[in-house]
């Protein structure tokens, strides 16, 4: 099937569902290309599917001058986050499947979308994940074991978030949105927006999936971001399923020309593409951080795995359809585009390439050591004081577990 084909089999899947009237004012190209395609010339993009440089056209004109400004140095430290994050991802996928996590929720395909989005946050500004962020995690410097404790069932999280300035993931679909708007609201009230001073001014990012934009929260979250003009940047990456659900069943207008609802632009990025990511995600926190409010950044991407290691998502796509995206890949865009501009060569690329397999391979070894907690555990820590409910569920959970105590067993 050709990326023609597919373009098409999702149009006439639309059908039906969308007819646009001459009242609703001009049809939207999303509307016309279809949403699953990336000939929509609404897109920004810097680097074709094989690595060749883009043209500045009107859509990537405005992100321009970020893009040329990025060196070799830079080129090399993004390519470098994607493959280790791969392979880190690779990893968790792989000890889910050998008994030593229970769940695995894989970003394969979505590193660029996350890596651009991950460095193009200073150190003062905060993320709030989902449960897949692993590539935003990194760049922030969550060391990666830490990730796996939640999967592994030994901990709430794993991290402590203001180290890295990294919110614990997030299971609840959409939740985050609401705690990245109350905390960025807070930055506006401290006074650390729009100073002027580029190590004080701060904002929060907010990372979702395209199933994540129906929810209450999500709304709730663009609302008050908008009348609060606070300064939060919502990353929505748009995977185009949520776990069975495809796009056409979740939105007529895709999340990018929704911000204008609410009140703040809304931008599309090719999310395969990590210099796109990265120079419209800069852009959107720049902004944020000099007091000009919130921007919605929709990066259209592909979920090359499945939902979860608990998903089989040959029951409900086609394997012609991970094909095409298989020839969009990230790190082979990225590669293409180094080598063509020599900002490496392959001496580099494979020295990522073993740096990729110590540490995975330090990753699980920390996984197979992390020590199983005491059963009562997950009791402390729900509230700072003292609680009679929670206290008498402990009790309780206890008892129920002395009671599988054999003779002479300590419960
Ligand atoms: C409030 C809520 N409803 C339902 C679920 C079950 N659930 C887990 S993941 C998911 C789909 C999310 O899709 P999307 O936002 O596109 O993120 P993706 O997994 O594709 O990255 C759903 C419905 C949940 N975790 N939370
Ligand atoms: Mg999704």
């Amino acid at each position: 099937m050709s990326d023609n084909e597919v373009a098409g089999h999702a149009r006439s899947r639309m059908e039906g569902a969308f007819q646009p009237s001459p009242e609703m004012g001009p049809t939207p190209p999303s509307q016309i290309y279809g949403h699953f395609s990336d000939e929509n010339p609404e897109m920004v993009q810097f680097v074709d599917a094989d690595g060749n440089r883009l043209e500045t056209n009107e859509t990537n004109a405005p992100y321009a001058k970020i893009v040329e400004e990025m060196t070799s140095e830079d080129a090399r430290i993004i390519y470098r986050d994607l493959v280790l994050v791969r392979r880190i991802d690779a990893e968790g996928f792989a000890l889910q499947r050998q008994g030593e996590l229970g769940l695995w929720p894989s970003l394969f395909g979505q590193e660029a979308a996350q890596v651009g989005a991950g460095r193009a946050l200073r150190e003062q500004d905060y993320a709030f994940p989902g449960y897949r962020e692993h590539g935003v995690a990194w760049c922030r410097g969550v060391p990666p074991e830490n990730l796996l404790g939640m999967f592994r069932g030994v901990n709430h999280g794993g991290w402590d978030s203001n180290e890295n300035n990294f919110h614990l993931y997030t299971i609840v679909i959409g939740n985050q949105m609401l705690h990245a708007t109350g905390y960025a609201m807070g930055i506006a009230a401290d006074g650390d927006m729009g100073t002027g001073d580029p190590d004080r001014d701060a904002a929060v990012m907010a990372f979702t999936g395209d199933g994540g934009t129906s929810q209450g929260d999500f709304n709730e979250a663009l609302v008050f971001a908008a009348v609060a003009n606070a300064p939060c940047v919502f990353f929505v990456q748009n995977n185009q399923w949520a776990i069975s659900e495809p796009n056409e069943k979740q939105f007529i207008i895709p999340p990018y020309q929704r911000a204008r609802g609410f009140g703040f632009p809304g931008v599309l990025v090719d999310g395969n593409d990590p210099l796109a990511t990265y120079a419209v995600a800069k852009d959107a926190l720049d902004k944020a951080r000099s007091g000009q409010g919130p921007t919605l950044i929709e990066a259209y991407t592909y979920r090359m795995g499945a939902h979860t290691t608990s998903d089989d998502p040959s029951k409900y796509r086609s394997s012609a359809e991970v094909e095409i995206w298989k020839e969009k890949d990230p790190i082979k865009r990225m590669r293409g585009f180094m080598t063509e501009r020599g900002h490496a060569d392959e001496e580099f690329f494979d020295a990522i390439d073993a740096e990729a397999d110590e540490i995975a391979a330090r990753v699980r070894k920390a996984c197979q050591e992390m020590p199983d907690p005491e059963l009562p555990t997950m009791f402390d820590q729900q509230y700072t004081e003292h609680h009679p409910l929670v206290e008498a569920e402990r009790e309780e959970f206890l008892a129920y577990h002395a009671g599988f105590a054999e003779e002479g067993d300590q419960a």
